[in-house]
């Protein structure tokens, strides 16, 4: 501020002026946002503020793209570029127990000739984006999302608008070229105060923090991104150019603030796995005090020199590891329990619940599994229950709370109707499951088996949501999925919410899926028990559709992994008139598919195994299934032994661990698009 008053009387030149207002907003910034101690009120840095918006209005050739006047956010874009990592960013493997934080201290101890202990650097894992940022000669060019760890999107515009991240470092003696690594995170006291001022003037709230800080990082609109409380921590270093960095993790985080960066302060060094235990019992203690949202902690082997010893595995080093929390549980009460027609006819109890914030969103239902587990559990309506929800899984009911004294509701009885069309339920001796028999009769299940027909994985209509599924089987518009191939645009137009020019984008997308591939096709038809790799079995099996139509159960079986109770679904599935007569329908329609590769054995994978784990990003699961047996190989379920290669997309999970054990080769999504193109 003083700084600023001085240049106003003492400038030589609006230039000079406005490089010592920059500087004065810069340090203010820094002292505030990134070390939370500001040395001026906050109307003295808007004073300022102001000073330097007009100065550079009047003079628009002094404004740097390192002004602070530039976090506000400038004009939106139509779409977000496209940016490749120069290094790629890895991800993290988990552990979920202290076992397995000692299982992998001791492979990291083996591996660097089993010294009697380790030091590790422990940081906090937050619950929020990992973005990449780079600075050339100290200046904030460039920004991305993490995306799938090789590529992702260019959101320089709205990094800027984070208070927290410097536009410009502080400090001397920074490489040409730094890129550094870090979480952005939508702090918890922000959260609460952007839903309380959304939900005042009647807007749509944020869900969870985490949500929150995605979404607010992914709006085209950088002026939305400015009016979201974001902050950042910075854990790494990626490319860097022109300067050696300090060999310790502990060292860079400490480089790294004085540069202007936040680092986590919760961060500390320990020297062995019993000060990493002793770490996440001390974070898993204050978590509920934290200003920000994690979901567990990181441990990273402190030495650079040990670090590149280890190397990583596919995209995950070997010498870090999040040790997450477990599970988080919540009371609620439940309010109702209802009965769920699936596709296939399967009754499925679910609590309506009191709501209730767990795991970072707000929960109202929750799932009992079925009848026999509801009985386990006796969960009557009224009761208080704790709740469940780990990642992004259902959240189920875990137990009752018996409060003395207390008179329940009665036990749940079984239904003997479906709740949907009312007829009789039966109930399945395979499974233990209540199922209505009545399929597509069944106003419930004719809803999820078009469902299921439209969603990704199978046809892929793009815009046909659950919502329009249910007004068009409400308005008796579709029977079966064969008759989405007869809507036409003045139907679609009819309908809720449907504009002339949606109902045209939508029937263009509805004849645009009748191109497809026979798996996904098979896997459309939801025949019971038939998912995408037995889809793909079928399809590879019998090349076509006549042939499997005309197959009984005997000749299903001889499949690989197919058994007697799956082929008997299939061969029913056929047998069926109303299904052959839709089967008519469908093909009549033009549905369409280029034939199946041949199966060869000469191939270049001829002999290898694959298992594909995690989500692929440039092809689906199938489609990989596909390139790999056209060559060949074989797809595997589960990592063995015998298996050559494994896959791993995004949020691979215990395969990735299980191939470790087994020092089976781990190959990312673009080494394996690689050998494919070879
Ligand atoms: O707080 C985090 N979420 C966090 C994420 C962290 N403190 N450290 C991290 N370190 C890494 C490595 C070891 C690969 C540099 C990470 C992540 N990665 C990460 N975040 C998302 C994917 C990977």
């Amino acid at each position: 501020m003083v700084s600023g008053k001085k240049a106003a009387t003492s400038a030589t030149g609006p230039a000079r002026k406005a490089r010592k207002l920059r500087d004065a907003l810069h340090r203010h910034g820094y002292l505030y946002y990134s070390l939370d101690a500001p040395e001026v009120p906050d109307a003295e840095y808007d004073c300022l503020m102001r000073e330097l918006v007009a100065l550079e209005t009047a003079h628009p050739e002094l404004c740097s793209a390192d002004s602070p006047t530039q976090r506000v956010g400038g004009a939106p874009l139509a779409a977000f570029g496209q940016l490749k990592h120069r290094i790629p960013m890895l991800s993290l493997d988990n552990a979920f127990s202290d076992e397995q934080v000692q299982e992998f201290d001791r492979r990291v101890r083996e591996r660097l000739g089993a010294p009697a202990a380790v030091g590790y650097s422990c940081e906090p894992k937050l619950d929020g984006l990992a973005v990449s940022v780079t600075y050339e000669r100290g200046v904030l060019v460039q920004g991305a999302t993490r995306g799938d760890g090789e590529t992702g999107e260019d959101i320089t515009q709205n990094l800027k608008t984070i208070a927290a991240l410097p536009l410009k470092l502080r400090g001397a003696g920074w490489p040409r070229v730094l890129e550094v690594r870090g979480e952005v995170f939508m702090p918890l006291a922000g959260f609460e105060k952007f839903n309380r001022e959304a939900a005042a003037r009647g807007e749509k709230t944020l869900v969870n923090p985490r949500n929150a800080a995605a979404g607010s990082l992914r709006q085209l609109d950088p002026r939305i991104s400015a009016s979201r409380p974001l902050d950042i921590f910075i854990y790494a270093c990626g490319y860097v150019e022109g300067r050696q960095l300090p060999r310790r993790q502990s060292e860079i985080l400490h480089m790294l603030m004085k540069w202007g960066f936040r680092i986590c302060p919760q961060s500390s060094v320990v020297g062995s796995l019993e000060g990493c235990l002793a770490y996440y019992r001390e974070i898993g203690a204050a978590r509920a005090t934290l200003p920000y949202q994690i979901d567990g902690v990181v441990y990273k082997v402190n030495e650079l020199a040990s670090q590149e010893k280890l190397g990583f595995v596919s995209r995950a080093p070997r010498w870090a590891i999040a040790h997450k929390f477990p599970a988080e549980e919540a009371l609620s009460s439940v309010r109702d329990i209802e009965w769920q027609v699936g596709r296939t006819g399967t009754l499925t109890p679910v609590a309506r619940l009191e709501p209730v914030f767990v795991g970072g969103v707000t929960v109202s239902n929750a799932t009992l599994h079925n009848f026999d587990e509801l009985s386990r559990k006796d969960v009557r309506i009224g009761d208080k229950v704790v709740i469940r929800r780990a990642g992004d899984v259902i959240p189920e009911v875990v137990r009752v709370i018996i409060e003395r004294g207390l008179r329940r509701s009665a036990p749940i009885v079984a239904p003997v109707t479906c709740p949907s069309c009312g007829e009789p339920v039966a109930r399945d001796p395979e499974q233990a499951a209540l199922r209505c028999l009545r399929g597509r009769l069944c106003p419930a299940q004719r809803k999820e088996e078009i469902k299921h027909f439209a969603s990704r994985r199978a046809l892929d209509i793009h815009g046909l949501g659950d919502k329009l599924v249910e007004q068009l089987v409400d308005a008796n518009l579709l029977r079966t999925p064969a008759d989405l191939f007869g809507l036409s645009v003045a139907q679609l137009a009819q309908l809720e919410r449907m504009g002339e020019k949606s109902a045209h984008k939508l029937h263009a997308a509805i004849a645009t899926a009748k191109r497809t591939t026979l798996p996904r096709f098979l896997y459309a038809l939801g025949i019971r028990d038939v998912g995408e790799a037995t889809a793909l079995a079928l399809a590879q099996h019998f090349a076509g559709l006549a042939g499997l139509r005309a197959a009984d159960a005997d000749a299903i079986q001889q499949v690989p992994d197919v058994g007697p109770v799956v082929a008997a679904h299939v061969e029913a599935f056929f047998r069926d008139r109303d299904n052959q007569a839709m089967l008519g329908r469908l093909i009549a329609s033009g549905i369409d598919w280029p034939a199946m590769p041949a199966r060869t054995s000469a191939g270049r994978f001829a002999g290898q195994v694959f298992v594909l784990t995690g989500t692929l990003s440039g092809m689906t699961r199938i489609e990989a299934q596909q390139a790999i047996i056209a060559r060949g190989g074989k797809v595997s379920g589960s990592v063995s032994k015998k298996t050559h290669y494994v896959v791993a997309g995004a949020d691979a999970g215990s395969k990735l661990a299980k191939a470790a054990s087994l020092g089976v080769t781990v190959i990312a999504e673009d080494a394996f698009a690689a050998m494919l193109r070879k």
